[in-house]
């Protein structure tokens, strides 16, 4: 469904999902390139842009995002400049964090986004706590919680949920559910349908295809609103089919750098991604309605996508030239005061 929006703004929605498709291929190629570059694990938030855009979208610049492991793509929904979010993915002291948080912690504090953590669920007690403190101050602030499936199993989501409905938080829960956990087949929750766990707590609940930014992002708007109104908290599934890139131990770019002419012609689709491309790739799905829709075409599509490419080579160079913290700054910014 397209975004019931200006063209202008469509088309904004567009470079926003290029723009964190184009630097999480920077992200994987960094690993695949550079040996070392990148240390430890990493995770990738390709093919779930259509949610975290759709849903930052209807936010205004004041309101909380909390997010996790799968942080690149939050942050550059809500505004992130792209180089600093690569140059803190490889630990630069360009990055949002200086450096100090990498991949699994990119946060943005001039944009809202207070943290992100790996701990998978951490997330929904800080935003509570955001939440609340939005609600004390009596600010118009709304909190949006990203996390997965997998942190349905978690108590300190459940706690959050709960304090968040006994309190009327202005707080929405943003299930992001690929089917996986980290890339490996979620098939062991209790529930038949996570929804029922929030329904159970009297938490008002709405599916959305998540791969649909249209959908996402008019049921957000509307939620904000109400949230806004004092209705909230709210939750909300989105679901997404997942990357097949996300299934190794690292992720990997099977299948290469998305073509986005293969909205249109997806013969030269490499054989093992193509069903996910055909069924699967929110951004190609969203480049065809677009293409297809008045004051629109398919070359200005194609041309977006090629600006979105050279910003994003420029950020990934930006980080990649910029230097390391010094060692003797390791524990500057450790402790509250003691900046400088
Ligand atoms: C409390 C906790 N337990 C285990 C882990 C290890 N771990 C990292 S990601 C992950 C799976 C997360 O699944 P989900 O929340 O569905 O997010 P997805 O990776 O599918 O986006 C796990 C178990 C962790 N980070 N934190
Ligand atoms: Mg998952």
């Amino acid at each position: 469904m397209l975004p019931d929006m200006p063209r202008d703004q469509r088309l904004e929605l567009l470079r926003k999902m290029l723009m964190i498709r184009r630097a999480e291929e920077h992200v994987v190629r960094f690993n695949e390139e550079h040996e070392g570059l990148i240390r430890g694990h990493f995770h990738i938030y390709i093919g779930q842009e259509a949610t975290g855009v759709g849903v930052c979208a209807a936010l205004a610049r004041e309101d909380y995002v909390f997010s996790t492991h799968r942080n690149h793509g939050h942050v550059i929904a809500k505004g992130g400049d792209p180089g600093k979010v690569l140059a803190e993915v490889i630990g630069r002291e360009t990055g949002y964090c200086l450096g100090r948080g990498g991949t699994f912690h990119v946060a943005a504090p001039d944009l809202n986004i207070l943290h992100t953590s790996a701990i998978v669920g951490g997330s929904t007690a800080l935003a509570s706590g955001a939440a609340l403190a939005a609600q004390v101050l009596e600010s118009d602030a709304v909190t949006v919680v990203f996390f997965g499936d997998g942190a349905m199993d978690e108590g300190v989501a459940y706690e959050s949920m709960n304090i968040a409905r006994l309190w009327n938080l202005p707080l929405i829960f943003v299930m992001e559910n690929n089917y996986r956990r980290a890339g490996r087949v979620n098939t062991d929750h209790a529930a038949d349908d996570l929804p029922n766990i929030p329904r159970a707590l009297n938490l008002e609940t709405v599916t959305v295809n998540g791969d649909d930014v249209g959908q996402v992002h008019g049921t957000l708007k509307e939620l904000v609103r109400r949230v806004r109104a004092g209705e909230g908290p709210f939750f909300v599934e989105a679901r997404t089919h997942p990357w097949p890139g996300n299934d190794g131990a690292h992720p990997t770019l099977v299948g290469g750098v998305t073509d986005i002419n293969w909205a249109w012609d997806p013969s030269p689709v490499p054989e093992n991604v193509r069903s996910w491309y055909a069924e699967g790739d929110c951004i190609l799905a969203y480049a065809r309605e677009l293409a297809d829709s008045e004051g629109c075409d398919r070359d200005t599509v194609v041309r977006v996508d090629e600006e979105v490419r050279r910003e994003a080579d420029a950020a990934a160079q930006f980080a990649l030239t910029s230097p390391l913290p010094p060692p003797e700054a390791a524990v500057r910014y450790a402790y509250a005061g003691r900046g400088e």
